[in-house]
Formats: C-alpha cells, sequence, structure tokens
C-alpha cells in the first residue's frame, strides 16, 4: 500500500517538469508529521504519574478532526470529534489528552496493551497516519 503510493508519487513526479517538481517536494515538507503520543508508555492508574498521554500531531490548516482509539482487535474504544478552528482542530502542533479510558463501551480504565490511535482530518476523513499507545498500569 505505501510502496504504491511511493511508486504512484514517483509517477506523478515524473510526469512533472523539474520547476514544477521541485514545487512539489518543498510543499510535501509542510505536510503535517504523524502523530505521536507523550508519555508512551503511560500508567492510567491514578498514582500521579504518567497516568495520560498526550497525542501530538500537526496540522497543515484547520479542520475538522476526528480522534479514534482502537484496541489489538480492532475495535473502537475511544473517539473525539473536534470542529475546525477549536483546541485539537488549529493550524500547527495541536495536542489532545487521552486518560486511557473508554468513551464507548463504559468508561472504566482500559486492560494493559497496544492501542491504535488513528486521526482523521475533513470532510474527506483524510488520515493524518497513525500512532502506537501502549497502556501500562
Ligand atoms: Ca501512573
Amino acid at each position: 500500500m505505501r510502496r504504491a503510493y511511493l511508486w504512484s508519487g514517483i509517477l506523478f513526479l515524473g510526469l512533472l517538469s523539474a520547476c514544477q517538481a521541485a514545487e512539489v517536494l518543498a510543499a510535501d515538507n509542510d505536510l503535517p508529521r504523524p502523530p505521536v503520543s507523550a508519555p508512551n508508555p503511560f500508567s492510567p492508574n491514578a498514582d500521579g504519574v504518567d497516568d495520560t498521554t498526550t497525542i501530538i500531531y500537526q496540522l497543515a490548516r484547520a479542520e475538522d478532526i476526528n480522534i479514534y482509539i482502537y484496541d489489538i482487535n480492532g475495535n473502537v474504544v475511544w473517539r473525539r470529534s473536534i470542529p475546525d478552528g477549536q483546541e485539537g482542530a488549529r493550524v500547527g502542533l495541536n495536542r489532545v489528552i487521552w486518560d486511557g479510558r473508554a468513551s464507548l463501551r463504559g468508561d472504566g480504565v482500559l486492560p494493559n496493551g497496544v492501542y491504535i490511535c488513528r486521526i482523521l482530518a475533513g470532510a474527506s476523513k483524510k488520515s493524518l497516519g497513525r500512532a502506537k499507545i501502549l497502556l501500562l498500569k
């Protein structure tokens, strides 16, 4: 999938003049970096140390954001929708805190394990990438 994307990108650049290709590559540097979370692992056990993790991502423009956190079986356990312009959906770096609780399927602290955070932007729900988050109480 990623390789196919890369090859289609190279093919696309091949069709452009050298000048246009330079412009595309310059614009590419401004693309949002993949989301990360810190601290990771985190330990939501109410001991006051690393009880939450902050999901950090960069947006090239303000747009509606949907954040999904999945368990290892692919079930959505936490979801947040942030309207364009609010904290978490602004140009530049955005930070959203997750406390390790499920927002769906009850609100308890989730079991230890790997969770996948996925961030989708805009009406087209374009993926900004995904981050693996390790929850270790
Ligand atoms: Ca802790």
